[in-house]
């Protein structure tokens, strides 16, 4: 009944990988390979006009977007809650998870796509870098932004002090409970992985080694039942080869 298009690497599809596990949900997997350009096929095109991954489909119906696909499992799957059933509480998730959509998720681009797409695009003529972004419904000119070269130092910079900012905040959020929002796991925990995941992998967990409370939040993230199951092989293998 559940499927999901998805990549191993796509930090927005463990967002979603994440919630199926926890919730125990079967579904079936369809992976989409960025470099043979599955999701600018017409037929993705049509379930998913913005040529990105997650896409759940649910008894064929098209569920896009991560923050929504999650949402929408947690309104139709309740079981293993992950969002709190107070509304002022549900509240404090969402802003939670409002932020982590507006500043971390687009500030660890700059360092990933810089690991994981300047070796692939170095490789191509500025035509052909030119003709591939042409295509890309989302992301035409953040690519044509970012070259084929990679972002600036300022940008890395940039988006590093973002990042600061939100373990900052995780900091001093996790005084108050084990999970963002208190005593429950919930969507707000969801969202974030992802992000502190890629900034491990890109030798960046220096940065909350004085922040003893995402330290042990990210203990408990990683012996959860549901992290080894979203991060499916290939997950953190960044390299043009995944
Ligand atoms: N807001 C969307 C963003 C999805 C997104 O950016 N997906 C990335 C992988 S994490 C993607 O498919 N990128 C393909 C590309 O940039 O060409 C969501 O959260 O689902």
């Amino acid at each position: 009944m559940l499927e999901l298009y998805h990549a191993p690497i796509s930090t927005c599809s463990q967002k979603v990988r994440l919630v199926l596990a926890e919730k125990q949900l079967t579904w079936t997997s369809h992976v989409i390979h960025f470099g043979s350009g599955d999701h600018l096929s017409p037929e993705y095109l049509k379930m998913n006009p913005n040529g990105v991954v997650p896409t759940l489909l649910d008894g064929g119906d098209v569920v896009i977007d991560s923050t929504v696909i999650n949402e929408y499992l947690e309104d139709v799957y309740p079981e293993r809650p992950v969002r709190p059933k107070d509304p002022k509480i549900a509240a404090r998730m969402r802003a939670w998870r409002q932020y982590i959509d507006e500043v971390p998720t687009p500030a660890i681009r700059p360092p990933s796509f810089n690991a994981y797409f300047v070796p692939i695009w170095s490789q191509m003529s500025d035509q052909q870098f030119f003709d591939y972004t042409e295509q890309l419904p989302l992301r035409k000119h953040f690519y044509r932004k970012m070259g084929r070269t990679g972002f600036s130092q300022a940008d890395i910079d940039e988006a590093l002090d973002k990042l600061n900012q939100t373990l900052q905040r995780m900091e001093q959020a996790l005084t108050d409970g084990p999970w963002l929002i208190g005593d429950h796991y919930t969507l707000a925990d969801v969202s974030l992985t992802p992000t502190i995941v890629r900034m491990e992998d890109l030798g960046l967990s220096t940065m909350w080694s004085e922040l003893p409370r995402v330290r042990d939040w990210y203990a408990r993230i990683q012996a959860r039942p549901n992290f080894s199951v979203a991060y499916m092989p290939g997950s953190r293998d960044l390299g043009p080869s995944c």
